[in-house]
Protein backbone atom coordinates (compact mmCIF):
# COMPACT_ATOMS: atom_id res chain seq x y z
CA UNK A 1 0.00 0.00 0.00
CA UNK A 2 1.93 3.61 -0.59
CA UNK A 3 2.36 5.77 1.65
CA UNK A 4 0.81 8.72 3.46
CA UNK A 5 2.15 11.86 1.06
CA UNK A 6 4.40 14.23 3.96
CA UNK A 7 2.60 17.35 2.94
CA UNK A 8 -0.54 18.32 1.88
CA UNK A 9 -0.64 21.96 -0.14
CA UNK A 10 -4.03 23.28 0.44
CA UNK A 11 -4.78 26.08 -2.73
CA UNK A 12 -8.54 27.58 -2.69
CA UNK A 13 -9.40 29.29 -5.97
CA UNK A 14 -11.82 31.28 -7.04
CA UNK A 15 -12.06 32.70 -10.68
CA UNK A 16 -8.13 31.45 -11.25
CA UNK A 17 -8.52 30.04 -14.56
CA UNK A 18 -6.36 32.45 -16.26
CA UNK A 19 -3.41 31.56 -13.69
CA UNK A 20 -3.81 28.29 -12.22
CA UNK A 21 -2.24 26.36 -14.36
CA UNK A 22 1.07 29.06 -15.05
CA UNK A 23 0.90 28.49 -10.94
CA UNK A 24 0.84 24.73 -10.45
CA UNK A 25 3.70 24.81 -13.05
CA UNK A 26 5.98 26.71 -10.63
CA UNK A 27 4.61 24.50 -7.62
CA UNK A 28 5.45 20.77 -9.51
CA UNK A 29 9.23 21.54 -9.50
CA UNK A 30 9.84 22.57 -6.20
CA UNK A 31 7.57 19.66 -5.21
CA UNK A 32 9.32 17.64 -7.05
CA UNK A 33 12.66 18.62 -5.71
CA UNK A 34 11.68 18.02 -2.02
CA UNK A 35 10.31 14.52 -3.09
CA UNK A 36 13.59 13.56 -4.90
CA UNK A 37 16.02 15.08 -2.09
CA UNK A 38 13.70 12.59 0.64
CA UNK A 39 13.69 9.57 -2.50
CA UNK A 40 10.13 9.74 -3.16
CA UNK A 41 8.23 9.70 -5.77
CA UNK A 42 6.10 13.13 -6.30
CA UNK A 43 2.98 11.56 -5.23
CA UNK A 44 3.84 9.25 -2.28
CA UNK A 45 5.57 12.98 -1.14
CA UNK A 46 3.21 15.42 -1.91
CA UNK A 47 -0.66 16.63 -3.00
CA UNK A 48 -1.75 19.41 -3.98
CA UNK A 49 -5.73 19.89 -3.07
CA UNK A 50 -6.92 22.82 -5.37
CA UNK A 51 -10.29 23.62 -3.64
CA UNK A 52 -12.54 25.33 -6.12
CA UNK A 53 -15.71 27.26 -5.28
CA UNK A 54 -17.40 25.74 -8.49
CA UNK A 55 -15.94 29.20 -10.42
CA UNK A 56 -17.84 30.52 -13.05
CA UNK A 57 -14.71 30.71 -15.10
CA UNK A 58 -14.29 27.64 -15.32
CA UNK A 59 -11.44 26.98 -12.97
CA UNK A 60 -12.38 23.48 -12.02
CA UNK A 61 -12.22 22.40 -15.58
CA UNK A 62 -9.07 24.11 -16.27
CA UNK A 63 -7.36 22.20 -12.80
CA UNK A 64 -8.93 18.68 -13.69
CA UNK A 65 -7.29 18.29 -16.96
CA UNK A 66 -4.20 19.47 -15.34
CA UNK A 67 -4.35 16.41 -12.58
CA UNK A 68 -4.86 14.26 -15.96
CA UNK A 69 -1.34 14.43 -16.42
CA UNK A 70 -0.28 15.30 -13.09
CA UNK A 71 -1.26 13.10 -10.18
CA UNK A 72 -0.36 14.77 -7.64
CA UNK A 73 -2.56 17.44 -8.34
CA UNK A 74 -6.26 17.18 -6.78
CA UNK A 75 -9.43 18.85 -7.46
CA UNK A 76 -12.13 19.40 -4.99
CA UNK A 77 -15.06 21.13 -5.90
CA UNK A 78 -17.47 22.76 -3.62
CA UNK A 79 -20.99 23.69 -4.75
CA UNK A 80 -22.44 25.70 -1.72
CA UNK A 81 -21.53 27.58 0.96
CA UNK A 82 -19.28 29.49 -0.93
CA UNK A 83 -16.70 31.10 0.82
CA UNK A 84 -12.56 31.14 1.61
CA UNK A 85 -12.28 30.16 4.86
CA UNK A 86 -14.87 26.85 4.83
CA UNK A 87 -12.72 26.06 1.43
CA UNK A 88 -9.65 25.56 3.18
CA UNK A 89 -11.39 23.67 6.24
CA UNK A 90 -12.67 21.60 3.57
CA UNK A 91 -9.22 20.98 2.04
CA UNK A 92 -8.11 20.24 5.66
CA UNK A 93 -10.76 17.65 5.66
CA UNK A 94 -9.54 16.02 2.53
CA UNK A 95 -5.75 16.32 3.39
CA UNK A 96 -3.46 13.13 3.65
CA UNK A 97 -0.61 14.83 4.34
CA UNK A 98 1.15 14.76 7.64
CA UNK A 99 2.21 18.12 7.09
CA UNK A 100 -0.64 20.87 6.11
CA UNK A 101 0.67 24.21 3.87
CA UNK A 102 -1.71 26.85 3.37
CA UNK A 103 -1.37 29.23 0.42
CA UNK A 104 -2.83 31.38 -2.11
CA UNK A 105 -3.59 29.83 -5.61
CA UNK A 106 -2.50 32.92 -7.52
CA UNK A 107 1.36 33.65 -6.62
CA UNK A 108 0.91 35.80 -4.23
CA UNK A 109 2.67 33.55 -2.11
CA UNK A 110 6.45 32.62 -2.61
CA UNK A 111 6.69 28.93 -3.55
CA UNK A 112 10.52 28.58 -3.26
CA UNK A 113 10.13 29.37 0.43
CA UNK A 114 8.29 26.09 0.69
CA UNK A 115 11.26 23.96 1.37
CA UNK A 116 12.34 26.50 4.12
CA UNK A 117 8.31 26.51 5.79
CA UNK A 118 8.99 22.42 5.78
CA UNK A 119 12.50 22.48 7.31
CA UNK A 120 11.38 24.81 10.16
CA UNK A 121 8.75 22.85 11.51
CA UNK A 122 11.44 21.00 13.44
CA UNK A 123 11.62 24.27 15.27
CA UNK A 124 8.12 25.30 15.72
CA UNK A 125 4.37 24.00 15.75
CA UNK A 126 3.16 26.86 13.26
CA UNK A 127 5.55 28.30 10.83
CA UNK A 128 4.48 31.76 9.21
CA UNK A 129 5.71 33.16 6.10
CA UNK A 130 5.82 36.43 7.30
CA UNK A 131 6.36 40.01 5.02
CA UNK A 132 7.19 42.35 7.87
CA UNK A 133 9.94 40.64 9.55
CA UNK A 134 13.93 40.70 8.57
CA UNK A 135 13.96 40.53 4.14
CA UNK A 136 10.05 40.20 4.13
CA UNK A 137 8.06 42.78 1.74
CA UNK A 138 5.45 42.57 -0.96
CA UNK A 139 5.76 43.74 -4.04
CA UNK A 140 3.35 46.63 -3.84
CA UNK A 141 4.31 49.39 -1.53
CA UNK A 142 0.98 50.79 -0.62
CA UNK A 143 -0.30 47.95 0.44
CA UNK A 144 2.78 46.65 2.37
CA UNK A 145 2.79 49.89 4.04
CA UNK A 146 -1.42 49.47 5.04
CA UNK A 147 -0.57 46.37 5.85
CA UNK A 148 2.49 46.51 8.21
CA UNK A 149 0.73 49.25 10.09
CA UNK A 150 -2.27 47.05 10.36
CA UNK A 151 0.36 44.59 12.02
CA UNK A 152 1.81 46.75 14.38
CA UNK A 153 -1.43 47.98 15.82
CA UNK A 154 -2.50 43.72 15.88
CA UNK A 155 1.23 43.44 18.22
CA UNK A 156 0.14 46.22 20.37
CA UNK A 157 -3.40 44.20 20.82
CA UNK A 158 -1.63 41.15 22.00
CA UNK A 159 -1.34 39.34 18.61
CA UNK A 160 2.01 36.82 18.47
CA UNK A 161 3.66 38.04 15.44
CA UNK A 162 4.58 40.24 12.53
CA UNK A 163 2.04 39.02 9.92
CA UNK A 164 -0.96 37.52 11.54
CA UNK A 165 -2.66 37.57 7.76
CA UNK A 166 -0.04 36.12 5.79
CA UNK A 167 -1.80 33.17 4.64
CA UNK A 168 0.95 31.26 3.41
CA UNK A 169 1.56 28.89 6.40
CA UNK A 170 3.02 25.27 7.96
CA UNK A 171 1.74 22.73 10.22
CA UNK A 172 1.26 19.33 11.21
CA UNK A 173 -1.92 18.50 10.65
CA UNK A 174 -2.04 16.66 13.76
CA UNK A 175 -1.88 20.13 15.96
CA UNK A 176 -4.08 21.76 13.38
CA UNK A 177 -6.48 19.48 14.49
CA UNK A 178 -6.12 19.73 18.59
CA UNK A 179 -6.97 23.28 17.13
CA UNK A 180 -10.74 22.55 16.48
CA UNK A 181 -10.01 24.33 12.74
CA UNK A 182 -14.31 24.45 12.04
CA UNK A 183 -14.07 27.06 14.67
CA UNK A 184 -10.98 28.49 12.91
CA UNK A 185 -11.60 28.58 9.00
CA UNK A 186 -14.64 30.50 8.28
CA UNK A 187 -14.97 34.21 6.86
CA UNK A 188 -12.51 35.70 4.59
CA UNK A 189 -8.51 36.23 5.76
CA UNK A 190 -9.67 36.60 9.31
CA UNK A 191 -9.59 33.06 9.62
CA UNK A 192 -5.67 33.45 9.96
CA UNK A 193 -6.06 35.92 12.51
CA UNK A 194 -7.84 33.06 14.41
CA UNK A 195 -5.46 30.64 13.97
CA UNK A 196 -2.80 32.65 14.66
CA UNK A 197 -4.55 33.98 17.98
CA UNK A 198 -5.26 30.54 19.25
CA UNK A 199 -2.21 28.81 18.36
CA UNK A 200 -0.54 31.08 20.80
CA UNK A 201 -3.09 30.90 23.78
CA UNK A 202 -2.82 27.01 23.84
CA UNK A 203 0.88 27.65 23.79
CA UNK A 204 1.75 26.18 20.24
CA UNK A 205 5.47 27.88 19.51
CA UNK A 206 4.97 29.96 16.19
CA UNK A 207 8.15 30.81 13.75
CA UNK A 208 7.86 33.34 11.16
CA UNK A 209 10.41 33.29 8.02
CA UNK A 210 10.54 36.31 5.82
CA UNK A 211 8.75 36.43 2.48
CA UNK A 212 8.81 38.97 -0.53
CA UNK A 213 4.85 38.70 -1.52
CA UNK A 214 4.79 38.31 -5.06
CA UNK A 215 2.24 39.87 -8.04
CA UNK A 216 -0.68 37.76 -8.60
CA UNK A 217 0.15 35.92 -12.10
CA UNK A 218 -3.34 36.82 -13.51
CA UNK A 219 -7.08 37.34 -12.98
CA UNK A 220 -8.73 39.45 -9.94
CA UNK A 221 -8.33 40.26 -6.26
CA UNK A 222 -11.20 38.78 -4.63
CA UNK A 223 -9.83 40.91 -1.30
CA UNK A 224 -12.03 43.91 -0.35
CA UNK A 225 -9.94 46.19 1.48
CA UNK A 226 -12.58 48.54 3.22
CA UNK A 227 -14.53 45.17 4.44
CA UNK A 228 -11.25 43.50 5.39
CA UNK A 229 -10.08 46.24 7.59
CA UNK A 230 -13.50 46.47 8.92
CA UNK A 231 -13.98 43.08 9.45
CA UNK A 232 -10.53 41.80 10.97
CA UNK A 233 -10.81 44.94 13.42
CA UNK A 234 -14.15 43.40 14.79
CA UNK A 235 -12.30 39.77 15.07
CA UNK A 236 -9.62 40.93 16.74
CA UNK A 237 -11.72 42.48 19.34
CA UNK A 238 -13.59 39.56 19.71
CA UNK A 239 -10.35 37.42 20.47
CA UNK A 240 -8.89 40.05 22.44
CA UNK A 241 -11.78 40.33 24.84
CA UNK A 242 -13.61 36.72 24.69
CA UNK A 243 -14.00 34.97 27.54
CA UNK A 244 -11.41 31.66 27.35
N1 LIG B 1 -12.41 28.49 -2.79
C1 LIG B 1 -12.37 29.82 -2.65
N2 LIG B 1 -11.22 30.48 -2.87
C2 LIG B 1 -11.21 31.82 -2.73
C3 LIG B 1 -12.37 32.57 -2.37
N3 LIG B 1 -12.03 33.89 -2.34
C4 LIG B 1 -10.72 33.96 -2.65
N4 LIG B 1 -10.22 32.72 -2.89
C5 LIG B 1 -8.84 32.35 -3.23
O1 LIG B 1 -8.05 32.75 -2.11
C6 LIG B 1 -6.80 33.24 -2.55
C7 LIG B 1 -6.63 34.66 -2.02
O2 LIG B 1 -7.53 35.53 -2.69
P1 LIG B 1 -7.01 36.82 -3.49
O3 LIG B 1 -8.10 37.36 -4.34
O4 LIG B 1 -5.74 36.47 -4.19
O5 LIG B 1 -6.74 37.84 -2.33
P2 LIG B 1 -5.47 38.73 -2.12
O6 LIG B 1 -4.26 37.84 -2.19
O7 LIG B 1 -5.71 39.51 -0.88
O8 LIG B 1 -5.51 39.71 -3.35
P3 LIG B 1 -4.36 39.98 -4.46
O9 LIG B 1 -3.17 40.49 -3.72
O10 LIG B 1 -4.89 40.99 -5.39
O11 LIG B 1 -4.08 38.66 -5.13
C8 LIG B 1 -6.76 33.09 -4.06
O12 LIG B 1 -6.16 31.88 -4.39
C9 LIG B 1 -8.26 33.09 -4.41
O13 LIG B 1 -8.55 32.44 -5.63
C10 LIG B 1 -13.58 31.85 -2.16
O14 LIG B 1 -14.63 32.40 -1.84
N5 LIG B 1 -13.51 30.48 -2.30
MG1 LIG C 1 -3.81 36.89 -3.89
Amino acid sequence: MPSKPKISIILPTYNEALGISRFLDKVIPVVSQMAQAEKKPLTQYAEIIVVDDNSPDGTAAVVKTYSQSQPAVKLLVRYKDHGLGVSILAGIEAANGEVIVGMDADNNHDIALLPKLITKLDQADLVVASRFMGSGGMAEPIRFYGTWAFNAFLRCFGFPIWDNFSGYYAIKKATLLTLQPANIYYGYGDYHLRLVYIANQVGLKILEVPTIYLKRIAGESKSRLGKMLVSYTLEAFRLRFKRP
